[in-house]
């Protein structure tokens, strides 16, 4: 019987798409930064005008599985990562803008077939935030990694049998 593992050494026909939420962008500009480092020092070009990655910008986490759900059902990206901070304010909109984000990315990724990486920070303070985006650990880094590691994968399992993709679902 066989293993499949995904690796870090990707090819170059490799593509990605970074969905990017504006909201926050003291902290999503250094996940992306530190993403973009991850993916250049494995290879990847990560340059604005690159065959590899291209980049989209949303207003915040709430338009994030809109965007990644459309690239996921274009087929034309091996992995998308989905970067974003959602900081627990006095308001309920913590709630309702995180539980969306979650679960709009999964339904993306198992609905299309195509790893969607979740990128998106929730934590209670704009310090938390940053100690993950940098003053501490990056965490942009990892999530490179993780698309990284599933892109190589699916490449792999691809080889079994195409991905099935289910027909688009409207949330009901
Ligand atoms: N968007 C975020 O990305 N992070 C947040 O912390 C946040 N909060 O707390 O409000 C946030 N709100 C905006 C939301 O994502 C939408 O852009 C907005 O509601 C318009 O649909």
């Amino acid at each position: 019987m066989a293993t499949f593992e995904g690796n870090f050494t990707p090819d170059i026909s490799l593509r990605f798409a970074i969905v990017v939420g504006r909201f926050n962008d003291m902290v999503t500009l250094k996940l992306l930064a530190a993403c973009q480092d991850c993916l250049k020092r494995h290879g990847v070009d990560v340059e604005p005008d690159s065959q590899q990655v291209d980049y989209v910008w949303v207003p915040g986490c709430y338009e994030i599985p809109l965007a990644a759900k459309h690239l996921a059902f274009s087929q034309r990206y091996d992995a998308i990562i989905c970067l974003g901070a959602v900081i627990k304010g006095d308001t309920p909109h913590f709630d309702y803008v995180s539980a969306e984000v979650s679960k709009g990315v999964a339904a993306a990724s198992f609905q299309s077939g195509v790893p969607v990486i979740f990128g998106v920070l929730t934590v209670d303070t704009m310090a938390q935030a940053l100690e993950r985006a940098g003053i501490k650990s990056n965490l942009g880094w990892g999530y490179a990694m993780n698309a990284l590691e599933m892109a190589t994968l699916m490449r792999q399992m691809q080889k079994i049998s195409p991905a099935p993709v289910q027909q688009m679902i409207q949330p009901g």
